[in-house]
């Protein structure tokens, strides 16, 4: 097998690595770039669910680093659709001519640092061998969908579906009876869609959660133009490291009328600004149950049967500790004739039969002509752990991060070296708009990897001291707020015998720390082939 050499290798099309790719490409260097998928878009290319679009505002789901694409592309709504984002995607690929950069329907396999000569080597399921200087991760936080392993699954004579896997070719539900698995944002994204349809929608709930009305609407030229007299205040809010949630007033600096005007005035804009709505919402208990009881009264005011209704609140975790659901009448489809909630906490499924799913004890069977899985992903670190990536001695990723994913910063793990992670663990990623995060880790990168040219460096790696002080302090900063208090996929729950550990860092001024750690001559990474550190330090512009 043929060796090609590169000078960097990038992991992933999506919005991570297209724009990863398009900075390596201006820093001069050459690079292959690889993705399983048949064309760009990542998230957007996979999830092509009925229903599936952003539930961050368009106008800020967006890339910020191209003022050309900014002026030249147009969003039709608030909250696009997956065909919309995607075709976002593919323009600014065209525009940027980066699709010529990779190697489609091709999955990276390994990735194997060689210490004596200083590279990687990567290898594909499609023969594929290439070495390069730098290894670069874009490969997704929310990109390894996961099958839930109820048993029997193969047996089904019906059509079976992930949400995360969807086809591309058009897949109807007329008039047949449909069975959605799991209640997350997918499904209940997918549910109200598939519903209007179907002859019969069986939603299968094993814990019910918290969403909020998007009230999807057209952008108007006025939407356009309040987009951009705000647009400065919004680019200082991401330069500041706010996740773009602007945040409310504290529970006890207002009385019992005001708060609820503000969850009233929140649930009537819609969207997930809602968990902006008292400034200490995600680190208050009181405040935060403040904030779920109005989310759970209008659940009992939107749905007509108080049996259903009941079934529906959430009642296991603080809102916004799980990722809040965004939907377009989700709890109204329950008023529909041809829906049903399967409320699995009275019998959970036994198994996937030939004609449909079972539950146990009740020995109760929902004939069904489809299945829908909407059972998530192994989130944050799967994509990751899914490749043989190996550092310093050969030690492994997958053995480093048995107790847990550990990272300096989300973008560097200690022993690989110019090894890089779009958004990784550790990083706010998940818990952020995460087309800005993708953009701050993209040009961290780069500054750093001109560095290391201009300073005549070899290589980098996270220092193990460094490391273990980083995951310590996204652990702090996780245990100050309410989100540890959830069984969620932030702390890998949703995938049994994955180890418990609260994944994104909440702890604030995420950017600004990442700048200093640079422009102090990379404090807290080992490089080699360098000068002192009296010599390396920068001034950033
Ligand atoms: P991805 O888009 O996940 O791309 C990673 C790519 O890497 C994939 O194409 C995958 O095929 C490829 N890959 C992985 N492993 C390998 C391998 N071994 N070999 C080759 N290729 C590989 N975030 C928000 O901020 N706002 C939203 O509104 C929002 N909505 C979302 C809706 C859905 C349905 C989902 C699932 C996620 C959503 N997210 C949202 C999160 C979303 O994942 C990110 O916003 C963003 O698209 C991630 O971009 P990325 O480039 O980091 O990763
Ligand atoms: O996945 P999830 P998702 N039997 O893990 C259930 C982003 N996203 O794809 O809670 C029965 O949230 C499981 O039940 P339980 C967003 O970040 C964004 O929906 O484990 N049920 C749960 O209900 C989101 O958080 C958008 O008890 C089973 C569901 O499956 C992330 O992607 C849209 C089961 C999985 O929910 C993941 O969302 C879509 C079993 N054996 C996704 N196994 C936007 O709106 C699992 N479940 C922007």
């Amino acid at each position: 097998m043929s060796t090609d050499a590169v000078d960097a290798v990038v992991v992933g099309a999506g919005f991570g690595g297209l724009y990863m790719v398009h900075r390596l490409r201006q820093l001069g260097m050459t690079v292959q770039g690889f993705d399983a998928a048949g064309g760009v878009g990542g998230t957007w290319y996979w999830n092509r669910y009925p229903g599936a679009r952003c539930d961050i505002p368009s106008l800020f789901y967006s890339y910020t680093w191209s003022a050309e694409v900014q002026q030249e592309w147009r969003w039709s709504e608030k909250y696009a659709a997956q065909p919309e984002i995607l075709a976002y995607a593919e323009f600014v690929a065209e525009k940027y001519d980066l699709k010529r950069a990779f190697a489609f329907e091709t999955k990276v396999t390994s990735a194997v640092w060689d210490e004596a000569a200083r590279h990687w080597t990567v290898t594909t399921d499609r023969g594929h061998r290439v070495s390069a200087r730098f290894c670069i991760m874009a490969t997704g936080c929310l990109s390894m969908p996961r099958a839930p392993g109820i048993p029997g699954e193969d047996n089904f004579e019906g059509r079976t579906f992930h949400t995360g896997t969807w086809p591309h070719e058009p897949v109807t539900f007329e008039g047949q009876k449909v069975a959605v698995i799991g209640t997350g944002s997918s499904a209940i994204q997918s549910i109200t869609e598939i519903a209007k349809t179907a002859h019969h929608v069986y939603v299968f709930q094993r814990t019910p959660n918290f969403s909020v009305p998007a009230r999807n609407a057209p952008l108007t030229e006025q939407d356009y133009a309040a987009f951009w007299e705000q647009y400065p205040a919004y680019r200082q809010m991401v330069l500041e490291g706010t996740a773009g949630i602007a945040g409310g007033s504290p529970f006890r600096s207002l009385t019992a009328e005001q708060q609820r005007a503000r969850f009233e005035e929140l649930w009537n804009i819609g969207g997930a600004g809602y968990l902006g709505a008292l400034a200490d919402l995600l680190t208050n208990p009181i405040a935060n149950d403040a904030a779920a009881n109005f989310v759970r009264e209008k659940i009992r005011d939107i749905v007509k049967d108080p049996d259903v209704a009941e079934a529906l609140l959430p009642d296991d975790h603080p809102i916004g500790a799980k990722r809040i659901c965004v939907d377009t009448g989700y709890y109204e489809v329950f008023n529909q004739e041809n829906v049903t909630l399967v409320n699995l906490r009275k019998a959970p499924i036994e198994a996937i039969t030939r004609a449909g799913v079972r539950l146990q004890a009740q020995a109760q069977e929902y004939p069904v002509d489809a299945v829908v899985y909407a059972t998530g992903f192994d989130a944050m670190t799967g994509a990751l752990l899914n490749i043989d990536i190996r550092g310093e001695g050969g030690f492994s990723l997958s053995e480093g991060w048995r107790d847990g994913p550990k990272t300096y910063l989300g973008l560097q793990v200690a022993g690989f070296p110019n090894f890089f992670t779009i958004t990784g663990p550790g990083s706010p990623s998940v818990l952020s708009n995460m087309i800005s995060s993708c953009e701050q880790h993209v040009e961290w990168i780069t500054d750093c990897l001109a560095w290391l040219d201009a300073n005549g460096v070899d290589a980098i790696a996270a220092d193990p001291q460094a490391q273990e002080d980083w995951v310590r302090n996204v652990n702090e900063a996780a245990d100050q707020t309410l989100f540890p208090k959830a069984n969620s996929w932030y702390i890998g729950a949703n995938i049994p015998g994955k180890p418990r550990v609260f994944m994104p860092y909440v702890g604030g001024h995420y950017r600004q720390i990442c700048n200093t750690v640079a422009a102090d001559g990379y404090r807290g990474f080992r490089l080699s082939g360098s000068a002192d550190r009296a010599s390396r330090r920068v001034v950033r512009t």
